[in-house]
C-alpha cells in the first residue's frame, strides 16, 4: 500500500481524474494516462491473477490490464493492436522477460509476465494502433 501511495503521488499531476472512477474491484488502478498527441488514454490496472493484489511489486510476475480509448469517443478508430514495453530510462536496459499481450475485449488487453526486476525509476511504454496511427504512451512509474 505504501508503495502505491508512492506511486499515486508521482503521477498524480497526470492523472485524469474524470477516467479513475470505474475499475473493477479486484483491480488495482496505476494511472490513467494521456498518448503523446493526448487524443488517447491508457487506463492501466494490476489483476491479482498476477500476485497479491497490491499494484506494482517490484520483482515478481505481474499481470496488468490495460484499457485504450479515444479521449472523444466521436472521433474514435477501434484500438486493432497493442504493444507493452517497460524500461528504466537511467539505466538504459528493459526487462528482462517478454510480455505476452492478448486483446480480451475491443480496446482491453491483458498483459502477462511483466517483470520489473530493479527498485527505481521505470518508464511503462505502450503503443496502440488505431485507424492507421501509433499512439504512444510513456508512463513513469517507481517502484
Ligand atoms: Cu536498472
Amino acid at each position: 500500500m505504501q508503495k502505491f501511495s508512492r506511486l499515486a503521488a508521482v503521477l498524480s499531476g497526470a492523472l485524469l481524474a474524470a477516467l479513475l472512477a470505474a475499475s473493477s474491484a479486484n483491480a488495482k488502478e496505476i494511472a490513467a494516462f494521456p498518448s503523446a498527441d493526448r487524443t488517447y488514454v491508457a487506463t492501466i490496472t494490476t489483476l491479482p491473477e498476477g500476485g497479491p493484489d497490491r499494484g506494482l511489486v517490484l520483482n515478481q510476475m505481474l499481470v496488468l490490464d490495460i484499457k485504450v480509448a479515444a479521449k472523444d469517443p466521436a472521433h474514435a478508430a477501434p484500438v486493432t493492436h497493442l504493444v507493452f514495453d517497460a524500461r528504466m530510462p537511467e539505466h538504459d536496459h528493459g526487462m528482462v522477460v517478454t510480455p505476452r499481450v492478448t486483446e480480451i475485449a475491443p480496446g482491453d488487453f491483458k498483459v502477462e509476465g511483466v517483470k520489473l526486476h530493479m527498485a527505481g525509476n521505470w518508464q511503462l511504454l505502450i503503443t496502440a494502433d488505431a485507424g492507421g496511427k501509433s499512439e504512444k504512451f510513456t508512463v513513469p512509474v517507481q517502484i
